[in-house]
């Protein structure tokens, strides 16, 4: 299934008629030509209108000599000035394009291949349709995020540990089988390109718990990863892997794999000029260490700034950057010392490091400061490191958001965080002294020293891509969310269902917007209840286990009690993570009077019969949300049927299918996670809703 870009996206601009000026035989160049051909094959000589121009501004300079159309001329001299300008240069130059529309003519021009790719998807995302901008006006596009980044995490065969992607809910890997990169790899071909379409500029190719097996990728194996790399090279996407701190020991021959051993240097020197020689443009690593059982620079004494620069130095002569990820955490912490709060972890190792780390070298840090929960505060370590370059990971893949069997769009979820003040709301009467930059304006970083934005991707070999067909937007908004984090998640629902179904008409979008726009709420309101996370089964993390994890090491209690439910995470009375935030969240999130309802329990323990802001009590909250989702996931179910006959069928039932899991699933959350309420509280449903 073609998912949102089938040829008949391409029939508008073919239909147009599109002239390329672009010279040379780049990787990328040579795509754009490919798209350019294949959209004048879907109109198939119904070509009638006024001809879209796209131009590299070179090409295009060299084509407006004397005598060339005006328009073109003005749109690559400014694309010229506007690369040349300072701070531009590093975005319009390799990735921004601009474009100009002129009584019904369209001109698009990029300084370099990736921008004019760029250029194209944006033609075809709008049909052409440029009527946003003002006729005869030169409007720039370039990324928010210079790091637009998805991670895989897949493994090398479907007997590794994890499975052939771990946390993976949409089949085996695209790319891997067998203990080898797949022969035929023309899914990939189209993979690549369905996340050019949406912005994404950087994979990494296996899963962040490397064993010896994928190791060896790096090593032995990278003849395999550069035909990877090839195809996402002419997609405009660098390739990344994920690599084993202890490589030199797992992959090498050395008894050690401490940062500061000249041999153990010597060893990552030598594996990057064979990766380099092989892959000229290979993007870097990406690191998880010294977390759940993961190797690390801890070992050995040293810190996660030694373990970072080790790698980034080894990189840098070939222009390589280090993704070192800051979800670091004990997880076989004495459960009896409940002194030791998961939540502080990442900002406890990491602040101390802030400057410490290598300009080639970012430090990827989960959204949440515990473990893509369906709701968390925002991770402190955000607002805390102003000089380390800083990428949020968010989890695409529905690890603890219904594993594609649910619906649960994200992309609302991820909104919130990119428009989250750390340094508090602007306005107020001290407003002037307030740092009013969102997140995603941290994460973006410098011109000269940019970060952005990292995900867990959620595709597999599924014929649908991601499982669940519906899941797809969630891949689609994050794509279009890391180019421009101002969209508007329910816009981002318009394009995706407009461009994955063109045949279909609004119906689909009506019932798109019917299922998915408040899926993230509905999804949390039948789960774990106002912020207290987990509660589901430990392992494969489906489905309600409320005690699964409450007296196991990992640290994700809740602490429920006959009296009360919540962590305290307070300053006054408990574990003092409160104090990692800058005002004024640190004492929003202290106060019980201040502290918003859906995050309350992730910072309070309080009785059940504790008040909201709601008007409600917890248990009284516990029980209405519960029944109220739940029965959400049956309306959702009935509205589904509006599309039958209007979807292809196998799209219809695979998602009817999910739907009914969704429903059976929705009320087993309910019934045990009330059953739990009630008989821990000894209060009961006025309404009687609990199953006795
Ligand atoms: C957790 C997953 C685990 C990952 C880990 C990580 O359960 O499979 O290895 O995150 O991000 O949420 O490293």
């Amino acid at each position: 299934h073609a998912a949102w870009l089938p040829d008949e996206a391409l029939r508008p601009l073919g239909t147009r008629g599109v002239r390329l000026l672009a010279t040379g035989d780049d990787p990328v160049l040579t795509t754009v030509r490919a798209e350019v051909a294949r959209a004048a094959q879907v109109a198939r000589g119904t070509t009638t209108s006024a001809p879209v121009t796209l131009a590299l501004a070179a090409d295009a300079l060299a084509a407006a000599g004397p005598g060339a159309a005006p328009r073109l001329r003005t749109a690559a001299e400014h694309a010229i000035a506007l690369a040349e300008r300072p701070g531009l240069a590093g975005t319009l130059g390799a990735q921004g394009f601009v474009v100009t529309r002129d009584e019904g003519a369209l001109v698009v021009v990029a300084a370099q291949p990736r921008g004019l790719l760029a250029g194209w998807h944006h033609l075809v995302r709008t049909g052409g349709d440029t009527s946003g901008e003002a006729a005869g006006d030169l409007a720039v596009h370039v990324p928010a995020q210079a790091v637009r980044m998805l991670d895989h995490w897949d493994n090398l065969a479907a007997d590794s540990p994890m499975g052939p992607v771990e946390r993976g809910y949409a089949g085996a890997s695209l790319w891997f089988a067998d203990g080898r990169v797949r022969d035929d790899l023309t899914r990939v071909e189209h993979y690549a390109r369905l996340l050019a379409h949406t912005g994404i500029n950087a994979v990494c190719l296996n899963n962040v718990n490397v064993h010896a097996r994928e190791s060896a990728l790096l090593t032995t194996g990278i003849d395999q990863v550069a035909r990877l790399a090839t195809i996402f090279r002419a997609a405009g996407i660098s390739t990344y892997l994920a690599v084993d701190f202890a490589a030199p020991i797992t992959s090498g021959a050395l008894d050690t794999s401490d940062p500061l051993d000249d041999d153990v240097r010597a060893w990552w020197e030598r594996a990057f000029a064979d990766v380099y020689a092989t892959i000229p443009d290979f993007g870097g690593v990406v690191v998880k260490a010294d977390s759940e059982g993961r190797p690390g620079p801890f070992a050995y004494g040293r810190t996660h700034a030694d373990g970072a620069n080790l790698l980034g130095r080894a990189l840098a002569p070939h222009g390589g950057t280090v993704f070192w990820r800051a979800f670091v955490y004990d997880h076989r912490q004495d459960w009896r010392d409940r002194g030791t709060d998961r939540a502080r972890a990442a900002y406890d190792h990491f602040t101390p490091l802030d400057g410490q780390f290598d300009d080639n070298a970012v430090l990827q840090v989960k959204l949440g400061p515990v473990d893509f929960q369906v709701r968390e505060p925002l991770s402190p370590l955000l607002a805390a490191m102003p000089h380390t370059r800083l990428a949020m990971e968010l989890q695409v893949t529905q690890e603890y958001t219904g594993q594609q069997q649910h619906v649960c769009y994200l992309a609302p979820l991820w909104r919130e965080a990119l428009d989250f003040r750390p340094w508090g709301p602007v306005g107020g009467a001290d407003a002037a002294e307030t740092d009013a930059r969102t997140v995603a304006d941290v994460v973006r970083g410098t011109d000269a020293l940019p970060g952005g934005l990292v995900a867990v991707a959620n595709v597999g070999d599924d014929p649908f891509w991601t499982g669940h067909p519906l899941a797809q937007a969630n891949l689609y908004a994050y794509g279009r969310l890391t180019w421009d984090p101002t969209l508007d998640p329910s816009d981002l629902l318009d394009e995706w269902a407009a461009r994955t179904f063109p045949q279909a008409g609004p119906a689909v979008a009506r019932t798109v917007h019917a299922l998915l726009d408040d899926s993230w709420h509905v999804y949390e309101s039948y789960t774990a209840p106002l912020g207290i996370g987990f509660m589901v089964r430990p392992g494969h993390h489906y489905g309600p286990d409320v005690d699964g994890y409450e007296y196991t090491p990992w640290g994700t209690y809740h602490f429920a009690d006959r009296d009360g439910i919540g962590v305290d995470r307070t300053r006054a009375t408990g574990t003092g993570f409160t104090g990692q935030y800058p005002a004024p969240w640190r004492d929003v999130y202290e106060s019980l009077e201040t502290c918003p309802d859906e995050l309350l329990l992730f910072f309070h323990h309080v009785p059940y019969t504790h008040v909201l802001h709601s008007g409600s009590t917890v248990v009284q909250h516990v029980y209405d949300t519960h029944v109220e989702g739940a029965a959400a996931t049956q309306r959702m179910r009935d509205t589904w049927r509006d599309v039958r006959g209007v979807v292809p069928d196998e799209v219809f039932d695979r998602v009817a299918a999910r739907l009914d899991e969704q429903v059976r699933s929705a009320a087993e959350w309910r019934d045990q996670i009330n059953t739990y309420f009630w008989r821990k509280s000894g209060i009961p449903d006025p309404q009687n809703r609990v199953i006795p």
